[in-house]
């Protein structure tokens, strides 16, 4: 069993979580803050089967589409303006930034 973890943009959180369900990936949904940007973004952890890992992969690559982005970061709340960057920059978002994990072990109790 492997545990993946995919960061996607809460743009295509919506249509993935219906992917995956339909599609029988049990998920959990996190709401998760990206650490460049400081924007929202969501991440799903999907503890499954060696067999289907690719089948997921694939799920991911076709349901989250890459794009360029000008964002305007926002000031960072109550603290560390050190890394806070003034004005907009043009990143590529979305795509899924995926972790696959080796499960040692899986229990429900
Ligand atoms: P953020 O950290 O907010 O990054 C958003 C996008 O900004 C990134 O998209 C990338 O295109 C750009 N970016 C990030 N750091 C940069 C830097 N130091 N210099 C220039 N551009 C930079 P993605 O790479 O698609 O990442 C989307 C989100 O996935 C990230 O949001 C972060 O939450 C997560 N992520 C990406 N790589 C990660 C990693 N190695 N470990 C944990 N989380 C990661
Ligand atoms: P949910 O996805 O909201 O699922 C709640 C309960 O619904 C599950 O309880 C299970 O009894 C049932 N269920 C979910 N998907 C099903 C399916 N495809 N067919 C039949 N019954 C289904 P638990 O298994 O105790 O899971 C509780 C929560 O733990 C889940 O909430 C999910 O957030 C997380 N979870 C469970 N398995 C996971 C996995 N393989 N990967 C990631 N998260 C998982």
């Amino acid at each position: 069993m492997k545990m993946v973890i995919a960061i996607v943009q809460d743009h295509d959180s919506q249509r993935l979580a219906d992917r995956l369900t339909k599609n029988d990936f049990r998920n959990t949904k996190l709401a998760s803050t990206g650490g460049f940007l400081r924007a929202g973004n969501t991440t799903f952890l999907c503890g499954v089967e060696d067999a289907r890992v690719d089948e997921l992969l694939s799920l991911l690559d076709d349901t989250c589409g890459n794009r360029e982005q000008t964002v305007a970061p926002v000031t960072p709340m109550g603290g560390n303006a050190d890394s806070y960057i003034p004005y907009p920059v043009e990143v590529e978002v979305g795509g899924a930034t995926v972790f696959v994990l080796p499960i040692e072990q899986f229990e429900r109790f």
